[in-house]
């Protein structure tokens, strides 16, 4: 278990350490399997629309079919329909051309396994997962746009730590709002846990100096640093982003762990601005992205994957909180394709 790695005997009483062992004994084989099956049942569900979109359109016109040129024009169509971008699109159906050539392929049908090869090798050449814990407090920084889903993917990150044992503190850095703070503080309340939050308007740099300090004399296993994401004042606002990665970053002595930028799947193409916007005022470390179930435009995770160098940490596919997810290139692409699990 990601947090275990780093702090288990601390935080976890010895008994369930050994009722997990046992776990893993009795089943060898999950390690290698993409995900267990409610996980991947709620991947498979969330993704839906996507599915929908993207690949029955991709079963409709390999179905019966030699290939031809035009096949590849109408493979790219549906490619960047689904929000895959044009770049993204033009690079795999490029591969599927020429695959198809070296492999001496004719049938259409024999595409869809090429397909889902490349997509799975295109998402996995940025992957990472979330940064394994080394020190005391593992400290995530969450950006974006309002409304891309910033809180709420807190929430679920603060419910996972919990969930491992961890001690978890949130720092309510979007202090332009007088309810976003409140947001924060509904959710730390349901979940039992601390919260560090000022007046609306004040400093957000000064909640994170005050989250810091509190996270190291209370012992916190894990600060998430919540933002503001008003970007009709954009230079205000990535100047106090960097701020507050400044004021984070020099009283931890060191980087943070996770400078996450939270997307919103439904926003398409914007999604690609978003990010190189924000790497300009914070050095981030992965993606977020929301609403995976709320889009048919899923495609957009392949765009990001490869037109930005960051990689998709998680993925948002509903509003529970077991509907954040690492990201598993697999476990994603079967479940788009619709597959068994393994
Ligand atoms: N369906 C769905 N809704 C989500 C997901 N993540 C966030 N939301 C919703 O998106 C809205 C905005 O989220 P919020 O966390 O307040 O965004 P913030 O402004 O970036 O902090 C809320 O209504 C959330 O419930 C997701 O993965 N799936
Ligand atoms: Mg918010």
């Amino acid at each position: 278990m990601f947090w275990k790695r780093m702090f288990g005997d601390k935080s976890a009483p010895a008994k369930e350490e050994k009722q997990e062992q046992s776990e893993r004994q009795d089943q060898p084989e999950k390690q290698d399997q993409p995900k267990e099956s409610g996980f991947f049942r709620r991947l498979v569900s969330g993704l839906e629309k996507t599915k929908k979109q993207l690949v029955s359109k991709v079963e409709q016109i390999t179905t019966g079919r030699k290939i031809d040129e035009e096949l590849f024009e109408e493979l790219e169509e549906v490619l960047i329909e689904a929000d895959c971008g044009v770049t993204t699109a033009l690079l795999l159906v490029d591969r599927l051309r020429e695959r198809a050539r070296e492999e001496k392929v004719t049938e259409a049908e024999e595409l869809r396994a090429m397909l889902r090869e490349e997509m799975v090798a295109l998402l996995e050449k940025n992957a990472a997962p979330l940064k394994t814990p080394t020190e005391k407090p593992y400290v995530i920084m969450v950006v974006g746009v309002n409304g891309a889903g910033k809180t709420t993917t807190i929430a679920k990150l603060a419910y996972r730590f919990q969930q491992e044992k961890a001690k978890v503190l949130l720092a309510a850095g979007d202090t332009f709002r007088a309810g976003a703070i409140e947001q924060l503080g509904v959710w730390a309340n349901r979940l039992g846990v601390e919260l560090i939050a000022h007046q609306e308007g004040s400093d957000p740099a000064a909640v994170a100096f005050d989250a810091i300090t509190a996270a190291k004399a209370r012992g916190s296993d894990v600060l998430i640093i919540d933002t503001a994401g008003r970007l009709q004042t954009k230079v205000n606002l990535m100047s106090e982003l960097s701020k507050i990665h400044r004021v984070v970053q020099r009283e931890l002595g060191r980087e943070l762990d996770e400078v996450l930028l939270v997307v919103d799947a439904t926003t398409g193409q914007n999604a690609l601005s978003q990010g190189k916007i924000f790497s300009e005022a914070v050095p981030l470390t992965g993606i977020a992205l929301t609403k995976l179930d709320g889009t048919a435009k899923g495609g957009i995770v392949l765009a990001l994957a490869n037109e930005l160098d960051l990689a998709v940490k998680l993925v948002g596919v509903g509003e529970q909180y077991e509907d954040l997810q690492d990201f598993d290139a697999r476990a994603f692409v079967a479940a788009l394709f619709g597959e068994a699990e393994n």
